[in-house]
């Protein structure tokens, strides 16, 4: 597959087609121009502890000026419904993808920003967490200490030793978010500070971002009252600024941006994934559907190129993760990225 950075699309100011909210056939907003970027972060706060996330990632990358970096987003956004939030809208996403890609790049030698939904999965402590299993069902009593029980020793032994030399080696940095507007101001930020890596940076947007959001003019500042349960809810959302042209055109130019597309119609995922990267001009997108995430994607690169990769019967019963072919698949991408710079 050939990676290529197309010029731009038209350019034209975007406006919110909320009458297409609901119909995912229809075609998507236009991308954010400077305009839109201004109107939204101007408008809406950046998170209190943005400034210190920023020192923290500085202090990663400065350690790791001559690596690869990754920028791995992770999990779901949430749309907040009140200011002191008692109610939000959130998604489905627990962060598989993300925290599971983690891994497979660090096993390549990358540095991880791991860009995540705060208490979704985390890399190495996902094999523990989330399961069917509670965590306390892999300890054991022996002799008045508490001992990981036999059965699970070997395979915790590994993965433990994974996470400390991702540790050691201070490989991997942790960046948690809750809200849509608290991931696009770190997003932002982040990518900013990624720009002297050039080449050598890979954004991988695997999170599930929300499409609509309600802009702080409207947004209640306490919980919504039921009055009595007797009231409907009824919402006015408007769309979230489509972002990726930004980071490709102005926040993060020479980097290599690939992003994840998920539909649940399998006949639009193809034609969603195509549209989305001639809109905003990246090297890749991965398209998923919501049903066979976790055994098979396709990649959708310049040139109307597709390449599906998928597990087959005899992997999905070994328990082989299809993040196992996607990272290495993407890490070739990368090094011709980086070669032709
Ligand atoms: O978190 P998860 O492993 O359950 O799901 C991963 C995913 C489907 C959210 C991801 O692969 C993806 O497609 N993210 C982009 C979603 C989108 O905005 O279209």
């Amino acid at each position: 597959m050939e990676l290529n950075r197309q010029p731009p699309p038209t350019r034209r100011f975007s406006t919110g087609e909320r009458e297409n909210a609901i119909d995912r056939t229809v075609p998507v907003l236009p991308p954010a121009l400077e305009f839109d970027e201004h109107n939204y972060f101007d408008h809406n706060a950046p998170p209190e502890y943005l400034d210190g996330m920023t020192k923290q990632v500085q202090k990663f990358l400065d350690f790791h000026k001559h690596n690869r970096v990754v920028l791995v987003t992770s999990g779901g956004t949430t749309v907040p419904l009140e200011n002191q939030t008692v109610r939000f809208i959130d998604n489905f996403s627990a962060g598989t993808r993300g925290a599971t890609s983690a891994e497979y790049f660090l096993e390549q030698g990358y540095a991880v920003l791991f860009l995540h939904r705060q208490f979704s999965l985390l890399p190495y402590s996902r094999h523990y967490s989330h399961s069917t299993h509670c965590f306390l069902d892999y300890m054991d009593e022996r002799d008045g200490s508490v001992v990981v029980d036999p059965k699970y020793q070997e395979e915790m032994l590994s993965v433990l030793r994974k996470y400390q030399a991702a540790r050691t080696k201070n490989l991997l940095l942790l960046l948690p978010f809750t809200t849509i507007n608290q991931y696009l101001h770190t997003l932002r930020a982040i990518s900013v500070i990624m720009q002297p890596l050039e080449s050598r940076a890979l954004f991988y947007l695997a999170a599930a971002v929300s499409d609509f959001f309600i802009p702080p003019s409207r947004i209640p500042e306490h919980k919504i009252q039921s009055k009595g349960g007797g009231n409907k809810l009824v919402m006015d959302l408007d769309p979230v600024p489509k972002f990726l042209n930004r980071l490709v055109e102005k926040w993060a130019p020479s980097a290599m941006i690939i992003s994840f597309k998920l539909e649940t119609d399998p006949t639009i995922l193809i034609f969603k994934a195509e549209q989305a990267l001639e809109r905003y001009s990246h090297q890749l997108v991965i398209g998923n559907l919501l049903q066979t995430r976790k055994t098979e994607v396709v990649f959708v690169g310049p040139g109307q190129n597709h390449d599906w990769l998928r597990l087959s019967d005899e992997q999905q019963a070994d328990g082989i993760e299809i993040e196992c072919m996607i990272i290495p698949a993407v890490v070739k991408l990368h090094s011709q990225w980086i070669n032709r710079r």
